[in-house]
């Protein structure tokens, strides 16, 4: 019996052949309308994500990537000086979310240079503009007027527990953010920063180039009171896009594909220029490392920013023991007397899945799935 449904009175005949027609459809119809809700409650809700960005060649590709992306919702761009200066980025990141037609996602300006020292910018391997010299049209989509480490901020507050923060650029922005308000290293879900790496630099023998860009802001974020996610140059050299991808880029015409293939032709052919067999997809592994955490493998560390070394300032220090000796001072010596434990405060990316990354990019970016 279907609940709640009553025969008028004299309808005995009729409405028993109707009860068990109703029956029998709410016996076929009922199991598959379980089914669709029960699926359609099963997919997750899309994580919210502010990326904080320097509109730069690979910045460009996990943007596009994290807006193809239905596992995610970017709730803001917020730019920060670093391969380019600040106006270019805000500039470029405006261009990006109008060729995406994304006019929904907040794009707000920042920092305009780094806490503590002059900013370095990165021409030289993004292109003139920092898109490959490709000229964007003329943006459709407005600036937000807000401050970036001040939205960054209030996203945090609107959506507790819900905002991943993807820094992909020099962290000064997040600096600001959790300097202004430390409230939000409790809100935030997590922080995965493309930054830093444990086995040597891609700036000199020890700096990757984010953290080189303003170490300071890097060892306020590392040392904030969360765990980060920490995706480092190191794995992402070996996280390349190669010439056989860029051809499949090429083969799919959309106004974002042939835009994807033509920075990723630039940033292959500069990378073998370099004698690299391709080019590194930095940026973008951090967002596929939200997009699928499975793709990468993470181990926690101890990690501090070297802020003052002769030729090691800017490296991430990890320590994978867990501990730092404790050297007690005994007349004129020092006697090691047990260790000193140390808690972890990031999750560093130490292997990542690379093939199966770059079908998800290619795919991604070219709509097959
Ligand atoms: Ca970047």
């Amino acid at each position: 019996m279907v609940a709640g449904f009553t025969l008028p009175s004299g309808t005995c005949k009729k409405g028993t052949r109707l009860v068990k027609r109703l029956s029998i459809t709410s016996i076929l119809v009922l199991p598959i309308v379980f089914l669709v809700v029960t699926s359609v409650s099963a997919q997750p809700a899309p994580q919210r994500v502010i990326i904080d960005t320097d509109p730069g060649v690979d910045d460009a590709m996990a943007i596009l990537l994290a807006l193809h992306s239905p596992e995610l919702k970017v709730e803001a761009l917020t730019v920060v000086p670093g391969n380019v200066e600040a106006a270019q980025g805000l500039e470029n990141a405006l261009k990006l979310v109008s060729l995406a037609g994304r006019c929904d996602v907040l794009v707000a300006a920042g920092a305009q240079h780094p806490l503590n020292q002059k900013l370095i910018t990165a021409q030289f391997w993004h292109g003139p503009n920092g898109l490959a010299g490709v000229d964007l049209p003329t943006p459709k989509c407005k600036p937000d007027p807000r401050f970036g480490p001040d939205l960054i901020i209030e996203m945090a507050h609107k959506y507790p527990h819900q905002i991943t923060l993807i820094p992909i650029g020099p962290l000064t922005n997040i600096a600001l953010a959790v300097s202004q308000d430390p409230g939000i290293v409790s809100l935030v879900k997590d922080v995965v920063i493309m930054g830093g790496s444990i086995t040597g630099g891609n700036v000199d023998g020890a700096a990757e180039a984010n953290i080189y860009n303003d170490p300071e802001a890097a060892q306020i974020v590392f040392n904030a009171g969360w765990t980060v996610t920490m995706i480092g140059s190191d794995v992402g050299e070996r996280t390349l896009i190669t010439r056989k991808d860029v051809t499949q880029l090429q083969a799919n015409h959309a106004p974002e594909s042939d835009f994807v293939a033509r920075l990723a032709d630039f940033y292959v052919t500069r990378s073998e220029k370099s004698g690299y067999p391709g080019a590194a997809m930095y940026d973008p592994l951090a967002v596929a490392t939200v997009i699928d955490p499975t793709l990468v493998t993470l181990h926690n560390m101890h990690v501090d920013v070297e802020t003052r070394g002769e030729f090691t300032r800017g490296e991430t220090v990890a320590n994978r023991r867990g501990s730092d000796e404790n050297n007690v001072l005994h007349g004129n010596h020092y006697e090691i007397e047990g260790v000193i434990p140390l808690k972890p405060n990031a999750r560093v990316c130490v292997a990542s899945d690379a093939d199966r990354f770059v079908r998800l990019f290619v795919d991604r970016i070219t709509g097959t799935k």
